[in-house]
């Protein structure tokens, strides 16, 4: 019987993001069934990896983003290094790629792969089989008798050498998701010096062929009989010639879908209004915009490459047009003052007067990810850096300390402001939060709502007791 391999998906908690199809894993298993390798996709968020069969396996690997999900990740290595030792663990996903060789230190990994994995993946299975050297693949660090090992870095790849998504292999039940995701290009030309895209992409953009996208929207639709889609590209609008293929191409087909996508405030104000209306009529409803900050001293001190204009100028001609802007703010970066706080409040303030349909995602706290230029600004200026994989997994998530830089006081500030935007503007977007919703949906969100809104038509940010209490609740499930 052939060998197993087995693409694990860890948990950020037990809930968060778990109505998300596992997508870092689809392309890596549709490229080495692909290739005539029998692999399996392991949800962790929705099964307890004790269930994991570790008979025949020729590898197992596993995916992470920086943060809580590691420590889920190691939790769920060590069970396997524990009954299974000589399974060979195999690391991939952003955090491994901007770390390689730190995550390589830890004794639960074995491999890492280094940026995209289909390839790499696919290597790694031939050379297990034959229990050959890893030292000609490309793209990975890896221990041989406790020696660190790196080789070259593996160009990017082709994207439309990857197959359709695998659906098949997933459990249809768990993903009641209203929306199917979908990554249709990689990359990002943007320099914005707070995101992951410059080390991990090189800000090259690569895409899939508009026919390739359709095809798969196609497969998708079919598969999850919905017909939402939420392209989860960096940056899908980057050619829009192929997004008017695209476009076209949904209409002539009568895919009679919907879909929501990620774009910058320029591109939008650049669109002509034949474009807009085109997009719209395919199906366009939600368009996810990086508005960041009011402040264009912040704007530019963070190389977002608009204006505070910009943004507002954007959500007003997604207005015009029917197409819902959802904008995302930061708050929390080196060198930012309240001032700079209060023109964000002002900026969101703006957008809702202009725009029925506008909806902001929240006001984040500014995390420093790895890899990143800001991320240098913030050691700098005192954030202590994780060390560790289990350093990494086990503070690192949406917390104050990492603006250390700032007084207890102002943290607290920037804490209450960024939470308000949460409650206010965003909707209950996890399992655990649904129930928390649900239980106390009449009363305490309510009265939350109520304060919360009054807080922020007053701007009064002080004393916040009922929103350290939430936070505290919200936190113990992250
Ligand atoms: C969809 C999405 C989400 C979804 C689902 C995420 C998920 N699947 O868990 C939701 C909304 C839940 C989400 C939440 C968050 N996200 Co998010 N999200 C994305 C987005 C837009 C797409 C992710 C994706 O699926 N990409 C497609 C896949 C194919 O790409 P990939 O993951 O890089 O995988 C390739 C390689 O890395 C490699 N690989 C990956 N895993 C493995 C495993 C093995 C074994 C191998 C061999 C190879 C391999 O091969 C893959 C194919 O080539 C990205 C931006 C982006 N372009 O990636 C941000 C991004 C991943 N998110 C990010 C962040 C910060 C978050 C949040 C912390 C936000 C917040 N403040 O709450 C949370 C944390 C969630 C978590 N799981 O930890 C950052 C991560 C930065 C970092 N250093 O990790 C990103 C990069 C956005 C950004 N520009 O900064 N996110
Ligand atoms: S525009 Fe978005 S994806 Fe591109 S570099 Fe800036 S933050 Fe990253």
């Amino acid at each position: 019987m052939k060998k197993r391999i087995i693409l694990i998906q860890p948990g950020v908690s037990q809930s968060f993001g778990c109505k998300y199809l596992p997508i870092s894993l689809m392309p890596i298993a549709g490229y080495l069934q692909k290739k005539g390798f029998n692999v399996e996709i392991f949800d962790a968020r929705h099964e307890s990896y004790e269930k994991l069969n570790l008979n025949n396996v020729l590898f197992v690997g596993l995916t992470v983003l920086t943060g809580s999900q590691i420590k889920h990740a190691l939790e769920i290595a060590e069970y396997i290094r524990g009954k299974e030792p000589k399974i060979p663990l195999v690391w991939g996903g952003i955090h491994p790629s901007l770390l390689p060789e730190q995550t390589a230190q830890n004794a639960l990994v074995d491999v890492v792969v280094k940026g995209e994995g289909e390839i790499t993946a696919y290597e790694l299975a031939k050379a297990f089989l034959k229990q050959s050297s890893l030292n000609k693949i490309k793209g990975i660090v890896y221990k041989k008798n406790n020696e660190i090992i790196k080789t070259p870095d593996r160009p990017f790849m082709n994207l439309n050498d990857i197959p359709p998504y695998p659906y098949k292999l997933l459990n249809k039940s768990y993903y009641e998701a209203e929306t199917i995701g979908l990554q249709t290009s990689r990359g990002c030309p943007g320099h914005c010096t707070y995101c992951f895209n410059m080390a991990y992409n090189k800000r090259f953009w690569r895409c899939k062929k508009a026919e390739a996208v359709l095809d798969e929207m196609k497969i998708a639709k079919t598969f999850w009989e919905k017909n939402f889609f939420a392209i989860c590209d960096d940056n899908f609008f980057v050619d829009q010639n192929r997004v008017q293929k695209v476009a076209e191409g949904i209409i002539e087909r009568k895919l009679n879908i919907n879909w929501s996508g990620m774009c910058r405030a320029d591109y939008i104000n650049r669109w002509s209004d034949d474009f807009i209306k085109l997009l719209k009529k395919s199906g366009l409803k939600n368009l996810g915009i990086g508005g960041e900050s009011g402040s264009k001293r912040i704007l530019e001190y963070i190389q977002k490459g608009v204006k505070p204009e910009d943004t507002l100028s954007a959500v007003k001609k997604c207005e015009a047009h029917g197409i819902r802007p959802i904008v995302s703010f930061m708050c929390g970066f080196p060198g930012e003052t309240k001032e700079d706080v209060k023109k964000t409040i002002s900026l969101i303030d703006a957008c809702m007067k202009s725009s029925r349909l506008f909806e902001t995602n929240g006001i984040f706290l500014f995390t420093p990810y790895p890899g990143t230029p800001m991320f240098e600004d913030a050691v700098n200026l005192g954030f202590k850096e994780p060390k560790s994989m289990e350093e990494w997994g086990d503070k690192y998530f949406g917390d104050q300390a990492y603006i250390p830089w700032y007084s207890k006081k102002y943290r607290k500030y920037l804490q209450s402001v960024s939470t308000m935007g949460w409650l206010l503007f965003t909707k209950p977007n996890c399992q655990l939060e649904w129930k928390l919703a649900y239980f106390l949906k009449f009363i305490l969100r309510a009265l939350l709502f109520i304060d919360v809104r009054l807080r922020w038509k007053f701007k009064f940010f002080v004393f916040p007791i009922e929103l350290r209490a939430y936070e505290n609740y919200m936190r113990r499930y992250r």
